[in-house]
C-alpha cells in the first residue's frame, strides 16, 4: 500500500498537473495497481427519491428552484417505488445504491421515511448511500442507526471559487457536515464538478481540501458538468476530456485508497477516454440509464464496454460474500432481464470461462 498523505502543498499538486500525460498517467497508474485490482470497478445507481424546486441556487443544478429547467416539483418518492427500483439495480448488477434528494437538508418531517428507505433498501443486500443536503448530528446519527454506509456530500470546487457557483450557503458549511457525517461512523463520498468556468488552480484547492480529510474520502466523485438548458451554466464551453482524466489521476496519486468515481458525464466521453480514465485510476462508476435527472450511458452500453476492457464489476452478493448460483443468475437474466437477452445469455450457457459476476453482471 501507498503511504497516505493529508499534507500535501498546493505547489506539489501544481507540480503534478505540469507532469506530462504519459508521466502523470505512469504514475497514477503505480499507485493505482498498488492499491488496487486494477480490472475491478465498483458500480453504484442513483436514484431521485426528491426531485426539484430546490432552495438553494446551485448554479450548475437543474433541482434549484431559482432556474428554469422545465422540472416538475415532486413529493418524496413512496418506499414500495424506491425498493422497486433498488431491486431492479441489484439485479442488473449494481452494488451500491445512492438515494438523492433536491433539498438544502432534511426535515425532521422526511426523517422517519428515509430511515425507512435506509433499512429496507439495505435488507435486499445492496449497500446504501444518501445525498440529502447538510445534516444535523442527529440526523448523522439516525442515518448511521438506521445501516446507512455512505453519505454523498460533495465540496464541488475549491473554496475560493464556491462563492460563484453557490450563494446559499458555504464552504464551512459543507466540511461541517461531512465532520457530522464521519462523526457518526459512516463512509465518506464527497467529490466535484470539473468544467464550471474554474481555474487549474481551483481542481488544485479542491483536491487538496479532499485530500485533508483524515481519513482520506472512501469515495471521491468527479463529474464532468452535465450542461442542463435553464441553468446559468448551459453555455459554458466543453471541458476537455483530457483535462478531465488529468483531474482523475492527480485524485488517484493524492488519495492512494479511495474509490475514485467517473461521475456525471460520461455520455460526453468516448469509449477511449473511459478507459484511459480507468487506467488513470478511476473505479467506479454510476451505472444505470439516469444519474438524478439527466442521461447516464445505457447499462448494456456499460457492460460492453467492460466486456471490452476487461474490467470485473465489484457486486453486491460478492460484497456480502455470498457464493454465485450460476442457474439462478441465468434464469434471472433470461426471464427477469430483457437487457441481458442477447450476448450475455450465450456466454453464460456456452462457456465455463465467461466470467460471470455474482450481481449478475455478466462481462
Ligand atoms: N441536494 C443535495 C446536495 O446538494 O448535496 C443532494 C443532491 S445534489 C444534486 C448532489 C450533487 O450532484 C451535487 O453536489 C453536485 O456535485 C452534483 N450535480 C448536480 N448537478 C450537476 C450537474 N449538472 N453536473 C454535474 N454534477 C451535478
Ligand atoms: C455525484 O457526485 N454525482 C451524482 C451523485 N453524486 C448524487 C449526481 C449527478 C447529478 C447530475 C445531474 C442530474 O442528473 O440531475
Ligand atoms: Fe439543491 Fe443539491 Fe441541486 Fe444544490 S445541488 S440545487 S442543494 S439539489
Amino acid at each position: 500500500m501507498t503511504e497516505q498523505r493529508f499534507d500535501w502543498s498546493s505547489e506539489e499538486i501544481q507540480a503534478l498537473f505540469d507532469l506530462p500525460f504519459n508521466d502523470l498517467l505512469f504514475r497514477a497508474h503505480t499507485v493505482h495497481r498498488q492499491n488496487f485490482d486494477a480490472n475491478d470497478v465498483q458500480v453504484s445507481t442513483l436514484l431521485s427519491i426528491k426531485t426539484g424546486s430546490c432552495p438553494e441556487d446551485c448554479k450548475y443544478c437543474p433541482q434549484s428552484a431559482h432556474y428554469n429547467t422545465g422540472l416538475s416539483k415532486e413529493k418524496l418518492l413512496e418506499i414500495n417505488k424506491v425498493l422497486e427500483q433498488a431491486k431492479e439495480a441489484k439485479k442488473a448488477g449494481a452494488s451500491r445504491f445512492c438515494m438523492g434528494a433536491a433539498w438544502r437538508s432534511p426535515t425532521e418531517r422526511d426523517m422517519p421515511a428515509v430511515l425507512n428507505m435506509v433499512r429496507e433498501v439495505k435488507a435486499l443486500g445492496l449497500e446504501t448511500c444518501m445525498t440529502l443536503g447538510m445534516l444535523k448530528e442527529e440526523q448523522a446519527e439516525a442515518l448511521a442507526d438506521a445501516g446507512l454506509d455512505y453519505y454523498n456530500h460533495n465540496l464541488d470546487t475549491s473554496a475560493e471559487f464556491y462563492g460563484e457557483i453557490i450563494t446559499t450557503r458555504t464552504y464551512a458549511d459543507r466540511l461541517a457536515t461531512l465532520e457530522q457525517v464521519r462523526k457518526a461512523g459512516m463512509k465518506i463520498c464527497t467529490g466535484g464538478i470539473l468544467g464550471m468556468g474554474e481555474q487549474v488552480s481551483d481542481r488544485i484547492g479542491l483536491l487538496q481540501q479532499l485530500a485533508s480529510l483524515q481519513p482520506h474520502p472512501e469515495s471521491v466523485p468527479l463529474n464532468m458538468l452535465v450542461k442542463v438548458p435553464g441553468t446559468p451554466m448551459e453555455n459554458l464551453e466543453e471541458l476537455e476530456p483530457l483535462e478531465f482524466i488529468r483531474v482523475i489521476a492527480v485524485a488517484r496519486i493524492l488519495m492512494p485508497t479511495s474509490r475514485v468515481r467517473l461521475s456525471a458525464g460520461r455520455e460526453k466521453l468516448d469509449t477511449t477516454a473511459q478507459a484511459i480514465a480507468f487506467f488513470a485510476g478511476a473505479n467506479s462508476i454510476f451505472y444505470g440509464d439516469k444519474l438524478l435527472t439527466t442521461g447516464n450511458p445505457e447499462a448494456q452500453q456499460d457492460q460492453a464496454l467492460f466486456r471490452q476492457l476487461g474490467i470485473n464489476a465489484q457486486s453486491a452478493s460478492n460484497s456480502l460474500g455470498e457464493v454465485v448460483d450460476e442457474a439462478a443468475l441465468l434464469e434471472t437474466l433470461t426471464t427477469n432481464n430483457a437487457l441481458y437477452q442477447d450476448a450475455a445469455i450465450t456466454r453464460v450457457r456456452s462457456s465455463q470461462s465467461a466470467r460471470v459476476k455474482p450481481c449478475g453482471m455478466v462481462i
